[in-house]
């Protein structure tokens, strides 16, 4: 057995990546990735990963983010042989998107369905 207080490490990475895909110098999308590696039992393999990727992108070009994605990936070792597998990675997407700027792709698709 080992002491609660001995265990465990958290490791937190964050990258953050920006894209200009015009090139007029304003940042159109923003990338932040957000990596926590635990380990649970602290035997110094990693038994938890849990990866956040968060990407603005301003589709109008005013500078303000428009629409924002977001996704999870989590991996827990479960059977606990070190390796995180396929079977052990669990995928979550959120994806939200400026209120205004839907109900304009709304009214374009409205258009462009008559
Ligand atoms: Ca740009
Ligand atoms: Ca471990
Ligand atoms: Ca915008
Ligand atoms: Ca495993």
């Amino acid at each position: 057995m080992t002491e609660p207080e001995e265990s465990g490490e958290i490791d937190v990475t964050i990258e953050t990546a920006v894209i200009d895909v015009d090139g007029d110098g304003v940042a159109d999308i923003v990338t932040e990735t957000t990596t926590i590696a635990i380990d649970v039992d602290g035997d110094g393999i990693v038994d938890v990963i849990e990866q956040t990727t968060t990407t603005a992108y301003d589709v109008d070009g005013d500078g303000e983010p428009d629409l924002i994605e977001t996704t999870t990936i989590t991996g827990v070792d479960v059977d606990g042989d070190g390796v995180i597998d396929e079977g052990e990675i669990e995928i979550e997407e959120t994806i939200a998107v400026r209120e205004d700027l839907l109900e304009e792709l709304e009214e374009l698709e409205a258009e462009t369905a008559e």
